[in-house]
């Protein structure tokens, strides 16, 4: 399987509860590398532009409010087939439907406020990462 990137951002709900380490671990732990990663307060501008997708959908302004509620922690993360194995840590976006053991059944509350995101295929993560590290330096190791 071919190495990839994908963007993660751990959302505000999980940072508040101070588990950012935790799903770090369970990235580093099923071999995804961290290789870039910063700390920041999204402004609305940022959250629905990155969202920009989801534009339409009856849940955007719930989606950009809570994006925007506190800091989130955005990563980009590097392994075999990242993009899918991201994902399968992540779990289903709706909580209560997420596998146990699924970061999402672990840490999350609600379908809003549900812990983590991930880019969902090659061209998203392409834009995703060039959305949020536009002069990515990345440190191989
Ligand atoms: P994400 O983009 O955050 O990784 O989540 P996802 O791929 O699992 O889900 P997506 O369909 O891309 O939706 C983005 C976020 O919008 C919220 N959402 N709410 N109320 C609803 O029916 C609903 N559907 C989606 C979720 O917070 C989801 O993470
Ligand atoms: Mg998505």
């Amino acid at each position: 399987m071919a190495i990839e990137r994908t963007l993660s951002i751990i959302k505000p709900d999980a940072v508040a509860k101070n588990v950012i380490g935790q799903i770090y671990t369970r990235f580093e732990s099923a071999g995804l590398k961290v290789v870039a990663a910063r700390m920041a307060q999204l402004s609305r501008a940022e959250a629905e532009g990155f969202y920009a997708v989801h534009r339409e959908r009856p849940f955007f302004k719930d989606l950009v409010d809570f994006m925007v509620s506190g800091p989130v922690m955005i990563q980009v993360l590097e392994g075999e087939g990242a993009i899918a194995k991201n994902r399968d840590l992540m779990g289903a976006t709706d909580p209560k439907k997420a596998e146990k053991g699924t970061i999402r059944a672990d840490f999350a509350d609600s379908i809003d406020a549900n812990a983590v995101h991930g880019s969902d295929g090659e061209d998203t993560a392409k834009n995703e990462i060039a959305y949020f590290f536009p002069a990515l330096n990345v440190y191989s190791r």
